[in-house]
């Protein structure tokens, strides 16, 4: 059984918003006429509260520099993706009545979330595992936004608990932030993703 997981595709990550990915609004074009060859469609939303850590104005730092968090390094980000938000709701061009499911994440005050599976401490669940397993899907395709943060991290963790992974690049555009998008693709194949 093979799932496709459509990452973040919400209005700030698209032109426009507040953390807008160059392109990303070419994809809801390109993912929707996929989505029939897949048993399952599970999207995620990144969902924040307004005091969430890694908003740089929460701590008068600069977007897109760094902050030591408890649980590691964090980048610090535009606010975005606020719960409940226009910026937080899908891009209105994206099939969202597929989706079987539609996971959240990052919605606790202190710990980002970019992977489907587990938040940025690389320990807490997200929930996703179960349900997968339990519906015996063991094939994932990834997609959206951004290739370098949420759709690696996802793809990255879902080879590591023994799904097949597979990144579809064309279907997936990058934030790009000092070689992260390289560094990510390395990773990716470190871990046994597969690059479609
Ligand atoms: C993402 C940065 C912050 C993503 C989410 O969807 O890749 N990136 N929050
Ligand atoms: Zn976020």
């Amino acid at each position: 059984m093979k799932a496709l997981i459509v990452v973040d595709m919400q209005n700030d990550f698209c032109p426009g918003g507040a953390l807008a990915v160059s392109g990303g609004d070419e994809l809801p074009a390109l993912i929707n006429p996929v989505m029939d060859a897949y048993d399952a469609v599970i999207f995620t939303q990144d969902w924040h509260p307004a005091d969430h850590i890694s908003f740089a104005d929460n701590r008068d730092a600069a977007p897109f520099s760094m902050f030591e968090a408890d649980y590691g390094p964090q980048v610090l980000w535009p606010r975005h993706c606020v719960r409940g938000t226009e910026g937080a709701a899908l891009h209105a061009d994206i099939d969202s009545s597929r989706a079987d499911l539609i996971i959240r994440k990052g919605f606790r005050s202190n710990i980002d979330s970019y992977s489907a599976f587990f938040e940025n401490d690389k320990s807490t669940p997200t929930g996703l595992e179960g349900y997968l397993r339990n519906r015996g899907i063991d094939s994932l395709d990834f997609c959206g936004l951004a290739t370098d943060f949420c759709v690696a991290w996802s793809a990255i963790d879902a080879a590591r608990l023994g799904f097949q992974a597979r990144l579809l690049q064309s279907l997936s555009r990058a934030i790009d932030l000092e070689g992260s998008l390289d560094a990510a693709l390395n990773d990716l194949r470190q871990h046994g993703v597969t690059i479609a």
